[in-house]
């Protein structure tokens, strides 16, 4: 049995015209109107395709087809980053659908139950996994009270506005001993499987992320009056950070280390008064969580330290805390088995890209298959994989699926 690549195409052109950009990229982040409109149109699709659609109190959507029993989960997300492109999310929840879809027209009796799902907030606009971590049981008041966008919009006022309240997701955590497996379909977003010309990719570690919020004060005075050596310029702060964060990254971390300062933010942002106010996200990256916390240590200090040169005062508040989650090894097994009958050629890598499928992880067993993207790009609208490896891709889900469900 194959998936019908046709259907799968259109369906990622369809969804992929929902919150277009200028550039030939998509904008939906999570509640915006773009993201209610491509729920609304998965849910019809969902409904199209016979499957029973649900959405829980996180806002997460499910579609199913037969009941009972612990099941196969398979799905993604929807959401995307501000003038990202088409596939990142999208591909793991229309490939889903296509498997489930497939199996329920062909008539195939499983053991375990498909379901498929589409994530909240995977991407961060408030703050990232909103909706994987309410499905395992991970979210705290406390941590809905904190969910923001970057213009301080609370993800409560977001979900109030189309009538959900945001406390639901408390409520939906689902129980592990209901998850047989969680399978996501993913664009690698990097170039390692072009490069080793491997068409499916095998994820065994997904990398943990820490993004903080740090934000250095200082004094507004006048640009013309106040000579250099009498300021407290926070921006100074934030420049030197940016730069000396860098640097430890670099000389302390391991190849797999990373570090960005993705927004910044000054006040009060007027050209002739000396910043009082600079707050700049600061993300780290690591698959290996000992590396990950030495960084992280070491980075706080770095904050203060620099605070303290520039005459400053500074504070960190976390906005993400994601540990590094190794994949099942019985699914990983069950991938290249997948692959290994459809011909395709396989790798294994870590991803580097934080994905639902750690959220997962941490209560079930979890496991990503990866397609090549070219020359690495995603998170920009260059974000592009050929419609062969597509529908590799899908291929190598629809028989691990198959696998995992017992047929
Ligand atoms: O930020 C990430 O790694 C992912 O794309 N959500
Ligand atoms: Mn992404
Ligand atoms: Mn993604």
């Amino acid at each position: 049995m194959q998936i019908n690549r046709q259907r799968l195409l259109q369906d990622l052109a369809d969804l992929g015209t929902i919150g277009r950009t200028p550039e030939g990229g998509v904008s939906r982040p999570s509640w915006s109107e773009a993201d209610l409109e491509a729920r609304r149109w998965l849910m019809a699709r969902i409904q199209a395709a016979g499957l029973t659609g649900r959405v829980d109190g996180a806002g997460n959507i499910f579609g199913r087809w037969e009941a009972g029993g612990p099941v196969v989960l398979v799905g993604s997300h929807l959401d995307t980053v501000p003038n990202g492109g088409t596939l990142d999310g999208a591909l793991g929840v229309l490939a889903g659908l296509e498997c489930l879809r497939r199996v329920k027209e062909e008539g195939i009796r499983l053991r375990h139950p498909l379901e498929l799902v589409a994530f909240t907030d995977e991407e961060g606009a408030f703050g990232g996994f909103f909706g994987s971590y309410a499905f395992a049981g991970k979210l705290t008041h406390d941590a809905i009270a904190r969910s923001r966008d970057v213009q301080g919009r609370s993800i409560t006022e977001a979900m109030g506005h189309v009538g959900l309240d945001s406390a639901q997701a408390l409520s939906d955590r689902r129980d592990p001993a209901d998850i047989r497996a969680y399978f996501e379909l993913h664009i690698e977003q990097g170039p390692i499987l072009e490069r080793q010309r491997a068409s499916v990719g095998i994820v065994e570690t997904i990398v943990g992320i820490q993004r903080f919020g740090v934000t250095f004060r200082g004094r507004a005075d006048h640009a013309g009056t106040t000579p250099l050596q009498d300021r407290k310029d926070a921006l100074m702060g934030a420049a030197e950070l940016i730069r000396r964060a860098h640097d430890l990254i670099l000389t302390e971390g391991t190849p797999a280390s990373r570090v960005t300062v993705g927004f910044m933010h000054v006040k009060p942002g007027v050209p002739n008064i000396v910043p009082a106010e600079a707050y700049l996200t600061l993300e780290l990256r690591d698959v290996s969580s000992a590396k990950l916390e030495q960084l992280q240590a070491r980075s706080r200090d770095l904050v203060h330290r620099v605070a303290t040169e520039w005459g400053l005062t500074s504070s960190i508040e976390t906005i993400l805390n994601i540990n590094p989650v190794p994949l099942s090894t019985d699914l990983q097994q069950a991938i290249q088995s997948a692959a290994d009958e459809l011909g395709c050629s396989t790798m294994r890598l870590p991803a580097m890209a934080g994905h639902d499928a750690q959220v997962v992880g941490s209560i079930a067993p979890a496991a990503m298959i990866f397609v090549p993207s070219r020359d690495g790009r995603s998170h920009s609208p260059a974000e592009f994989t050929s419609e062969d490896d597509i529908d590799r891709g899908a291929n190598v889900l629809l028989n691990a699926l198959l696998r995992c469900s017992g047929t």
